[in-house]
């Protein structure tokens, strides 16, 4: 799988993290997805926080994917691909999520609002909070708005964290 547009680094950031952010941009976008774990893991190996991965390389990732794809540089498959192999990176990561964290926040329930497919944000939103000792409950794309409601009440949630990216998704 081959992408047209090499992705230059974004600006503001920590210039390792920016390069960072660049090569696994590019080398997924190549469809490398055992390169781009590598690059990944040897970062976590050399101190680069979960937080700055998940803010400034994947997320950022993610936004040139959607940039590209909207110029019709790359297809729906690219997008899918690079997502997955985000997410899966993701799953790989979490077990440090827990490594050292004290459950000492409070309940949080977080969830895609109907309809909303988008839930890559939304997993980060949750995964950055188990980090500063949030219990959450990740309840992932297109929830029912009752359902929502019940689990929130139930497990007496400190915080509610909707997520939503289209406006059409806003009225459900
Ligand atoms: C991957 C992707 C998809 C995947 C999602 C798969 C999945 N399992 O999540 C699929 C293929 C399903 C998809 C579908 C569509 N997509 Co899409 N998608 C994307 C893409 C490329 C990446 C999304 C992502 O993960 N971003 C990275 C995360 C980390 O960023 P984030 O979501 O902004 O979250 C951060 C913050 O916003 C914040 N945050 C998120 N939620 C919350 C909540 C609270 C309370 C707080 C405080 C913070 C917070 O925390 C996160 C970390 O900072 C984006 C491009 C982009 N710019 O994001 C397009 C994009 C969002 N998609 C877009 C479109 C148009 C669509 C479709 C309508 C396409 C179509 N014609 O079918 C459908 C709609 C599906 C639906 N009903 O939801 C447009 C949306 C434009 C708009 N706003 O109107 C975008 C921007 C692409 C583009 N450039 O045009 N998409």
């Amino acid at each position: 799988m081959e992408a047209d547009i090499p992705y230059s680094s974004s600006p503001g950031v920590n210039n390792a993290i920016a390069k960072l952010a660049t090569e696994y941009t590019n080398i997924l976008l190549t469809g490398e997805r055992a390169a781009a774990y590598t690059l990944i893991t040897d970062a976590l190996s050399n101190q680069v926080s979960i937080r700055d991965i998940y803010l400034n390389v994947f997320k950022p990732g993610l936004y040139e994917v959607g940039r590209m794809w909207q110029s019709g540089l790359i297809t729906v498959a690219h997008e899918h691909f690079f997502t997955a192999a985000t997410q899966f990176m993701m799953s790989e990561m979490y077990p440090q999520i827990h490594k050292n964290v004290k459950k000492n926040g409070g309940t949080a329930v977080a969830a895609c609002v109907a309809g909303e497919l988008h839930e890559v944000g939304l997993r980060m939103c949750a995964d950055l909070l188990e980090l500063a000792g949030w219990r959450t409950w990740y309840l992932g794309a297109n929830m029912p708005a009752m359902s929502i409601i019940e689990i929130t009440r139930e497990k007496k949630a400190q915080l509610l964290i909707l997520s939503m990216c289209l406006r059409s998704t806003a009225r459900n």
